[in-house]
This record gives structure tokens, C-alpha cells and sequence, in this order.
């Protein structure tokens, strides 16, 4: 037992049906999930980090070692990542919804930016929505890597985030990457995603 621990999913295994299978869920919190966090206190314990949060651990990752790279990557992304989901879904509202009408044109217009970023990650991965310098942008993340890291490319904050990982979708669409990418957007939790930015523009 490490200072890391593995939150509970926010609903029950079959919530994200038909869309994101029973099985996939089960087995990606916990399993995979439980495994970046067993390996993260590994990582962690008994080092001159171990009493940092794991956001602090985000921003200074690139001074150190790969597995806390990899597997506070990995907490971080899943942790935000179930929390950004429920059954039913919905549309984005308030400021959200403005901020993405008037950086993208409109909600099919960020789609179709983010699902190519999301076909457009050669292995594994993340598709993400970040608010960087004031603005919505959508990047892309090999590995557990994410933009709070002080290593990436395009830094921000997340607003959205989705798992590219086979692991996320192979039991039930196997290389369809693309219908994975499209059906997410039935179960993304909005409350949860308008949170996320205004939090960001703070
Ligand atoms: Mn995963």
C-alpha cells in the first residue's frame, strides 16, 4: 500500500454500454489502471519525490525516472479519464459550449479535429481538449504521456481526454479505432468536461 491509491469508478462496470463494453471497463480500471498506480508507489516510495502530489510529479517529469513518467502517467490519464464519462452523455453547455463554437465553428467541427488526432496516433496513446494560453487546442499524446507533463509538445490543461490504447477498445471494436473514437462521444460527461475548463481558465 503506497500513498497512490486507485479511485473507484464513478458508476457501475455495464454503465457506458453498448458503447464501451462491460468487459473493457472491468479489466482497464482494474487491471491496467491498478497496475500504473502499484508500479507508481514503487516509483515513488522511499525517493526524495515521494512526498509530492501527482500533479507536482506531472510538471517535473522530465527530471524523473521513466517509470514515474509512465505510471503517474497513467494514474493521472485514467483518473481523468472516468471521471469525464457517464451514461446518457449530453452536449456541452455554458462556457464550454461558447469556447468551442467560437474556436472550432462547432461540436462536429471539434469532433472531426479530435478523432483525427485520435486515428492520428501512431500506436498508443491519447487524443486530448486542452485549454493552453487562454485558448481550446487539441493535441495528441503518445504513451501515458499528457499535457500537464513538462515534456510534451503542446502543453495545457485537459478539458477532454480520450484513451487510444487498444486496451481501451479491442474486445469489443478490435482495429476500429474510428467507431471507438465516434461512439465516445455518447458517453462523454459535459458537467464533468465544463468543470475541467473553467477550473483551467482560473
Ligand atoms: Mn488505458
Amino acid at each position: 500500500m503506497g500513498k497512490f491509491e486507485l479511485p473507484a469508478l464513478p458508476y457501475a462496470y455495464d454503465a457506458l454500454e453498448p458503447y464501451i463494453d462491460k468487459m473493457t471497463i472491468e479489466i482497464h480500471h482494474s487491471k491496467h489502471h491498478n497496475a500504473y498506480v502499484t508500479n507508481l508507489n514503487k516509483a515513488v516510495d522511499g525517493t526524495e519525490f515521494a512526498d509530492k502530489s501527482l500533479e507536482e510529479l506531472m510538471a517535473n517529469i522530465s527530471k524523473l525516472p521513466v517509470a514515474v513518467r509512465n505510471n503517474g502517467g497513467g494514474h493521472f490519464n485514467h483518473s481523468f479519464f472516468w471521471k469525464l464519462m457517464k451514461k446518457g452523455g449530453g452536449n456541452p453547455t455554458g462556457e464550454l459550449a461558447s469556447a468551442i463554437n467560437s474556436t472550432f465553428g462547432s461540436l462536429d467541427d471539434l469532433k472531426k479535429q479530435f478523432n483525427a488526432a485520435a486515428l492520428g496516433r501512431f500506436g498508443s496513446g491519447w487524443a486530448w481538449l486542452i485549454l493552453t494560453g487562454g485558448k481550446l487546442v487539441v493535441a495528441s499524446t503518445p504513451n501515458q504521456d499528457n499535457p500537464l507533463m513538462d515534456v510534451v509538445d503542446v502543453k495545457g490543461t485537459p478539458v477532454l481526454g480520450l484513451d487510444v490504447w487498444e486496451h481501451a477498445y479491442y474486445l469489443k471494436y478490435q482495429n476500429r479505432r474510428n467507431e471507438y473514437a465516434e461512439n465516445w462521444w455518447n458517453v462523454v460527461n459535459w458537467d464533468q468536461a465544463l468543470a475541467n475548463y473553467s477550473a483551467a481558465k482560473k
